[in-house]
């Protein structure tokens, strides 16, 4: 299935698989210009999609630029992404601003997830979804990551949500909006940096290929004459590897260390997520960045045998 939106620029390789019914796997851009330093994150974003292509699937990393939503990018878009301090990060309802004013855009989970779904794509890998801030009951900062995995029928692979967020919260709202949680491979819910956060996973996944038969029953369950069937997404949690956690106990004080800091500097809103990334990677070291880097490689390579059991299993 290919897009006829006007706004939607597909690259080649990116419209044929889709046309053909082949395995794509969309990939975000705000981790590109908001969540790596330069040049580990243009780094990453190549080796990210040699991961995809390695499992047998078409990566499609997906940004606005001057104003067209680009689905799948080229190797000088990739290096302005991560290089052009004019690139806003942008959330679903930044959208249609970045859009007519021409401007160059780094898409969220939210906004990744909600281009996925116009242009086809089915399965979308990234490093640690959005949600429900600490101190939400006042600050009312909850990720419209969550909103959106309430409508758009994309699966999120992602390690979990970030212990720089409440966790529990996270999961509560989760259950609110009706989105399935899996977690593959393990009964805990992992916290991105940790593969233990002490919270339970909601439902467990054995195989990839499991995955793929909750996307088919949940896309295709009571299904109204002309309709898409169950709407919204299904967030699929992938540990990070045991090689590269930093665990649970450990990163506990760096993240309080990190939240003081931000709160001592006035930081709200939108510039939260980028700020705790990288005063992370300033406090261990570095080792946050090594484990960030590791996790989205895996999550990508899930991703791509996701997409691939999904396309064996029938029609879109
Ligand atoms: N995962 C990473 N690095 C990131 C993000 C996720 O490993 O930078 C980004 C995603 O784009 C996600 C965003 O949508 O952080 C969450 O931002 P906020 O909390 O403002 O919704
Ligand atoms: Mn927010």
């Amino acid at each position: 299935m290919t897009s006829i939106n006007p706004h939607l620029d597909h690259i080649p390789e990116v419209r044929d698989a889709l046309h053909a019914g082949r395995p794509v796997v969309a990939l975000e851009s705000t981790i590109i210009s908001h969540g790596m330093p330069y040049p580990q994150n243009v780094q990453t974003a190549r080796e990210v999609e040699a991961v995809v292509r390695a499992y047998g699937a078409v990566p499609a990393t997906i940004a606005v630029l001057g104003g067209r939503i680009k689905v799948g990018l080229d190797e000088d878009e990739l290096e302005l992404l991560a290089t052009d301090a004019g690139v806003q990060k942008i959330s679903t309802r930044d959208l249609p601003f970045t859009v007519a004013l021409g401007l160059h855009g780094a898409t969220t989970v939210a906004t990744t997830m909600r281009i996925a779904h116009l242009a086809g794509i089915r399965v979308f890998a990234t490093g640690g979804t959005g949600g429900v801030h600490r101190g939400a009951e006042r600050s009312m900062d909850i990720s419209a990551d969550l909103t959106e995995l309430s409508r758009s029928e994309v699966c999120v692979v992602s390690a979990g949500v970030k212990s720089i967020l409440d966790i529990g919260l996270t999961l509560e709202y989760l259950e609110t909006l009706g989105v399935p949680v899996l977690v593959l491979g393990s009964r805990e819910f992992p916290a991105f940096y940790s593969r233990e956060s002490g919270f339970p996973a909601p439902l467990t996944v054995a195989t990839p290929d499991e995955a793929a038969r909750v996307l088919r029953a949940k896309w295709g369950l009571c299904r109204p004459e002309g309709s898409a069937g169950q709407e919204g997404g299904v967030l699929l949690a992938n540990p990070v590897p045991s090689d590269a956690e930093i665990g649970a106990a450990e990163m506990t004080p760096h993240i309080e260390r990190a939240l003081a800091d931000m709160k001592a500097l006035g930081i709200v809103g939108k510039d939260t997520t980028p700020y705790l990334l990288g005063r992370i990677v300033e406090i261990t070291g570095g080792r946050s960045l090594e484990a960030n880097i590791a996790l989205v490689k895996h999550n990508a390579a899930v991703a791509a045998q996701v997409a691939q059991a999904y396309a064996g299993q029938g029609l879109n």
